[in-house]
């Protein structure tokens, strides 16, 4: 055998047509750290680095189908969710993770767009706490997601605190809020019922963040699937993603917000 056998992690998502968030950010940051990526798409989405234009959802039996076909055959060591966007989709997803009892599960509640402004309606954020916070390792909402979830306002790092707390007592076991700002420190903070920690990496001011909460969880979800230990792998999949963000802080693919770098990063 040439190479040793890889780790098998799943990625269940939208497709992003420009390929800097959702499933294509997940299986260029899943091989680039050395893993099998496997995807199951809840939904196409025609989208560049300004805009996105449409959506095409996926059949909620053919979303399941997929996890049927990969869960049954390849089977994964562990999951991470995107885009979901369907309280039924989201229930669906929840059962068949339970069904084929997937160790590992990341669940990022994508809620927002790029921009920040909200998606899905209540009825979508209420299927997430219902059905995959009880299930999930670890969640990773950013700002925005977090203070839809726990319903506050979140404006600096004391409210992202209360929201991890928060989001922690509505069922979810480990808690990163990720996308903080205190001054020139991008800053995430994480909640496990005990104790609180504070991530800290230098701020990059760059409009290339597309996706890079993506590139975040599908790091951290691999991390996971190795053994590491939680707060080890946040910080090993920071700084994966700050490293990301600085490779790719000049580029102009787009006339938008593009995409972060995700090659040439010496990580094992
Ligand atoms: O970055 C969140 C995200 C994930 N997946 C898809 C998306 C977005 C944000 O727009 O479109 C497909």
């Amino acid at each position: 055998m040439r190479n040793p056998e890889p780790t098998r992690i799943l990625t269940i998502g939208g497709s992003d047509s420009g390929g800097a968030a959702g499933i294509q950010a997940d299986l260029k940051t899943f091989t680039v750290l050395g893993a099998y990526g496997m995807s199951v798409i809840t939904a196409v989405t025609a989208q560049n680095s300004v805009d996105v234009i449409d959506v095409f959802p996926l059949p909620g039996g053919f979303i399941a189908e997929q996890l049927d076909a990969i869960l049954s055959d390849y089977g994964a060591q562990s999951v991470k969710s995107g885009f979901l966007g369907r309280a039924g989709v989201i229930k669906v997803i929840a059962s068949k993770i339970v069904e084929y009892d997937v160790p590992n599960v990341v669940i990022d509640p994508v809620l927002v767009n790029h921009a920040g402004q909200p998606m899905f309606s209540e009825e979508v954020s209420q299927a997430y706490v219902d059905n995959l916070f009880p299930i999930a390792g670890v969640i990773t909402p950013n700002v925005h997601e977090a203070g839809i979830l726990a319903g506050i306002q979140i404006s600096n790092i004391p409210s992202m605190t209360s929201a991890a707390i928060d989001l922690f007592s509505m069922g979810a076991r480990k808690v990163v809020v990720t996308g903080g700002r205190d001054g020139e420190e991008a800053v995430d903070v994480f909640y496990d019922g005990r104790t609180t920690t504070e991530f800290r990496t230098p701020w990059v001011d760059t409009a290339n963040l597309h996706g890079s909460g993506d590139t975040f969880s599908a790091a951290l979800c691999t991390m996971i699937s190795r053994g590491i230990d939680l707060l080890d792998a946040i910080d090993s999949a920071r700084r994966f993603t700050l490293e990301a963000i600085q490779g790719g802080k000049e580029w102009r693919l787009g006339a938008g917000h593009g995409p972060v770098s995700c090659w040439g990063l010496d990580h094992p």
